[in-house]
């Protein structure tokens, strides 16, 4: 028999506070989190979820100098665009502090101390990467080089991106200095390591043995890998002047490793926000501690943190660290570097109010198992087809009915006939089976199931046809939307996880207040004659140029980026000018484009030349939306020979700049011109 744990600590990844937070955070850490989180207080279970900033570490350091700021300017701006953006989204947590937080220092100098005097550490003096120019140890990200694991040639000092294996500086093949380019030279340092080898046979027996079946199979997977490949001592202190310093003699202008540090933030951070109960959800083994991270952070979690609580003594392990895979944008990775990203506070700038849509798409299409792909087409599909026309659609059509036919009061119900009381059969099994997908960590699934209750809703008033029935029966058309509304209520609670806004909206609407988890079963929440408020649509349509806008946004961050990177190609052979002059090069406005059917690349544009309009065919698909062309100038070569491609005659050439990744510039006049104007 499985009891239940007295109580839960969820921790969810301390992003780093080195820039904004975007969709890939979202969907891989912070919103299966507060989805399970939210179903755990509506199980009314002892729960604190927590979270907080990393706020240490050469991520923080690198982003100071490259803005020109200091690093402690870097965090202060980013934990508060952070933080705001969590709160937009709705994520829940209980705290949410910083590792720059005075509690910190102490919770993580006592823990670093207490390794330290108990003999847990090796003191030991080693070379590591000096960089000459820059007067500067190279510590985690100030290096890169070849991962000697996987071959990847720009793998960090401390981890390799590619294959995830964890990297010392020294382990790399090449490397060089991120702070002058050059190559380091090896100079003698002082430093303590954690002997993760000696903790080889415990880890094989936690994690090879004793979960082999509850941890998802590719955080098994790669924890196995690693054991397998042997464990090496790894060091928990840097040469560097940001960070916890090390609280021990001789150690001056050293600080603790970031992630050495930042783990032990989830303990500080519930002591913050829990000074008298923080140690319950800490050491008490009636808790079960569950982390949730992205795929990047799965060493740290399941060996490194692990092994440093086991040598400390006095704290539980975690039960399970559901990490997910990698969200992608449109078919390439997301990159904050290269701006490739949807950033949470700039969606809520596009989509106000609309927090709840990218919550479904993203748990909709979570990357649980394997990485996924965010497109803003499916963005759009999502919330027109299922939100509007699914969940939407059933809870309007119960309640406005129930307006129209019975002045918004719950209508008393008849006796239940068989299709009744399948719909309720199927209510009381909801709660049971989202929650089973919950607890196992299955967000996507569970979200399914709670659009198949949304469905059973539409499915049931399609058949029953309560807007007919009310004219040949209004008895039966009560009971028919007495069975709807009880449907629409028992959504609620499912809802809250997912979309909390939503949910609440929906409560008001039914004016209730929903029970816990398991009242959806108890299925009649809404008694005859209960007074309903007036309906609002929960959800709305989004238009093909709202999401076209997104997508030329992203191409638009594309050619900036090429542009960034262009290398130039080879001069040609001169003309003479006689040459030149034979061509008739005009402006002209594009006044209609569309694509060409069965292509890629191809637009059919039309061209009001000042002396016709006429078509060109172009292979700029991949460039431009068409609807972005409209209305543009553009130049255009008149009396090149007419051709016909894929059927179309096109008469004449539009002048385009190519970047060197391929993407398209149109040629425009620095000003507007008359159309038939020529180019000399
Ligand atoms: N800041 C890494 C990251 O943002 C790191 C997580 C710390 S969790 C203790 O990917
Ligand atoms: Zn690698």
């Amino acid at each position: 028999m499985n009891s239940l744990p007295e109580r839960y600590t969820v921790t969810a990844a301390l992003p780093y506070a080195n820039g904004p937070v975007h969709i890939g955070h979202l969907a891989g850490v912070y919103l299966p989190a507060d989805i399970y989180v939210r179903y755990l207080r509506a199980q009314n279970r002892d729960v604190k979820f927590i979270c907080g900033s990393d706020e240490h570490g050469v991520p923080i350091t690198i982003r100071a100098q490259k803005e020109g700021v200091t690093p402690q300017q870097i965090v202060d701006k980013y934990h508060k665009i952070i933080g705001d953006s969590f709160r937009e989204f709705n994520v829940s947590f209980d705290v949410y502090s910083r590792t720059s937080s005075k509690t910190h220092a102490e919770v993580s100098s006592e823990f670093f101390k207490k390794l330290y005097e108990e003999g847990k550490f090796i003191e030991q003096t080693t070379q590591q990467l000096y960089d000459e120019q820059a007067g500067q140890f190279l510590a985690d990200r100030y290096v890169v080089g070849t991962c000697p694991n996987c071959g990847n040639e720009n793998a960090y000092g401390d981890q390799c991106e590619r294959c995830g294996t964890s990297l010392s500086p020294t382990e790399l093949i090449n490397p060089r200095s991120m702070l002058s380019g050059n190559t380091p030279v090896l100079r003698d340092t002082k430093h303590w390591f954690l002997p993760l080898d000696q903790y080889e046979p415990w880890l094989r027996e936690w994690i090879i043995e004793g979960h082999k079946n509850d941890w998802k199979t590719n955080v098994y997977g790669q924890c196995k890998s690693w054991i397998d490949q042997g464990l090496h001592p790894r060091a928990v202190t840097r040469d560097l002047d940001w960070g916890v310093p090390v609280p021990v003699p001789g150690a001056e202008g050293k600080v603790l490793y970031v992630w050495f540090d930042a783990p032990i933030g989830y303990i500080s951070a519930t002591k913050e926000g829990f000074p008298d109960e923080w140690q319950k959800y800490w050491q008490d083994p009636g808790t079960k501690l569950v982390h949730f991270i992205g795929k990047d952070n799965i060493v740290f979690h399941c060996i490194i943190f692990p092994v440093m609580l086991q040598a400390h003594g006095d704290y539980i392990l975690p039960d399970n660290v559901p990490a997910n895979e990698f969200l992608n944008l449109e078919g390439d990775k997301i990159s904050t570097s290269r701006n490739w990203a949807v950033w949470l506070h700039e969606y809520l700038q596009d989509f106000p109010g609309q927090a709840d849509v990218l919550r479904y798409v993203l748990c909709a299409n979570a990357p649980e198992t394997k990485d996924n792909d965010f497109t803003w087409k499916d963005f759009q599909a999502r919330n027109n087809n299922e939100l509007v026309a699914t969940l939407g659609n059933f809870v309007n059509r119960a309640a406005v009915l129930t307006q129209k036919f019975f002045e918004g009061k719950v209508p008393e119900r008849g006796e239940l006939i068989e299709i009744d009381e399948e719909v309720f059969r199927q209510v009381d099994e909801f709660p049971t089976r989202v929650g089973e997908l919950i607890e196992n960590y299955r967000f996507r699934d569970a979200l399914a199931e709670v659009m198949n209750l949304a469905r059973v809703g539409n499915k049931y008033l399609a058949e029953t046809e309560p807007w007919k029935l009310i004219k040949t029966d209004a008895a039966r058309t009560g009971t028919v939307l007495h069975v709807a509304l009880q449907v629409a209520a028992a959504l609620v609670p499912l809802l809250t996880p997912f979309l909390p806004e939503s949910a609440e909206k929906l409560a008001k609407m039914l004016n209730f207040q929903p029970g816990d988890w398991q009242s959806a079963t108890r299925a009649e929440q809404l008694p005859a004659g209960h007074q309903l408020q007036e309906p609002a649509l929960l959800f709305a349509k989004i238009d093909d140029a709202v999401v076209n806008a997104q997508v030329q946004k992203l191409l638009d961050t594309k050619q900036a980026n090429a542009l960034a990177n262009a290398p130039v190609t080879a001069a040609k052979e001169n003309v003479s000018f006689e040459e030149f002059g034979k061509m008739d090069l005009r402006v002209g406005t594009i006044i209609a484009a569309e694509k060409v059917a069965k292509t890629k690349k191809l637009l059919k544009l039309t061209i009001d030349t000042g002396l016709d309009q006429r078509t060109i065919v172009s292979g700029i698909a991949e460039s431009f939306i068409p609807e972005a062309l409209i209305g543009q100038q553009a130049m255009v070569l008149l009396n090149l020979a007419p051709r016909e491609i894929k059927g179309i005659q096109s008469q004449g050439m539009l002048l385009l700049a190519e970047n060197a990744d391929g993407s398209l510039a149109l040629m425009q006049p620095g000003a507007a011109v008359r159309n038939g104007s020529s180019i000399l």
